[in-house]
């Protein structure tokens, strides 16, 4: 499709939505999730393509303060297993501290085509899975009304890791009312505990959720 000017608008109203691709959750991060720099290529091509034929692209970073309350070591008594459940406050490693080398993005994730970064999780009591709503579900990150002011309709999300912060960003988004594609070889999963990779993807189905891969957008 040839826009005004000759401008490329095929991708007008869709956006790339990077999520936490930073160093913490890559190889050898404090909180790694096996695999998670693979997802860096397959984004940064469609990041290219995406701001080249006038589609958005955005990254979201988590950025945590010292001591902040997602830390299993900010408490006192130590959190079984069963504490990293969807529902409760889970206790992570201490991972993406401001200002850290682990809270950079990772190093190979080209950042020139990405228009706006939002950060989350720096409120010291309270975590940021999704890229819309912190875990209370009711503070906006202002990211709702950043698209919803430039008419973005269509989301395409990637990024780490597939069972948290992926997971409640692409359902919060349908609730919002967005088309949303989950980019499978552009996410992985931490996969703590295990299975909840399975239970992830079974929530984004059961959600009517889209999964197609990063080529099929690059025509
Ligand atoms: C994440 C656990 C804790 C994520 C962030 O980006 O998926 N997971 N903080
Ligand atoms: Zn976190």
């Amino acid at each position: 499709m040839e826009g005004i000017n000759g401008i490329e608008i095929a991708l007008a109203g869709t956006a790339l939505l990077i999520i936490d691709v930073q160093n913490d959750f890559c190889k050898g991060g404090a909180l790694e999730v096996r695999d998670g720099e693979t997802v860096v290529a397959p984004l940064n091509a469609l990041a290219e393509y995406c701001v080249d034929h006038g589609g958005r692209v955005i990254a979201t970073a988590d950025w945590h303060p010292r001591g902040h309350v997602s830390f299993a070591s900010a408490h006192k008594v130590a959190a079984s297993d069963a504490d990293n459940g969807a529902n409760d406050q889970a206790r992570w490693p201490d991972h993406c501290v401001q200002g850290s080398k682990g809270a950079q993005f990772y190093e190979s994730l080209n950042l020139n085509p990405v228009q706006l970064i939002i950060r989350k999780g720096f409120r010291p009591n309270l975590d940021s899975y999704s890229a819309f709503f912190e875990n209370d579900r009711t503070t906006q990150t202002g990211l709702d009304g950043y698209l919803k002011a430039l008419g973005v309709t269509t989301l395409l999300i990637g990024g780490l890791a597939t069972d948290y912060c992926v997971l409640y960003s692409v359902l919060d988004a349908v609730r919002l009312g967005y088309r949303v594609t989950v980019l499978v070889d552009a996410v992985q999963a931490v996969n703590i505990p295990a299975g909840s990779e399975q239970v992830a993807f079974a929530a984004m189905h059961e959600a009517g959720i889209a999964l197609a891969e990063t080529k099929d957008f690059i025509l």
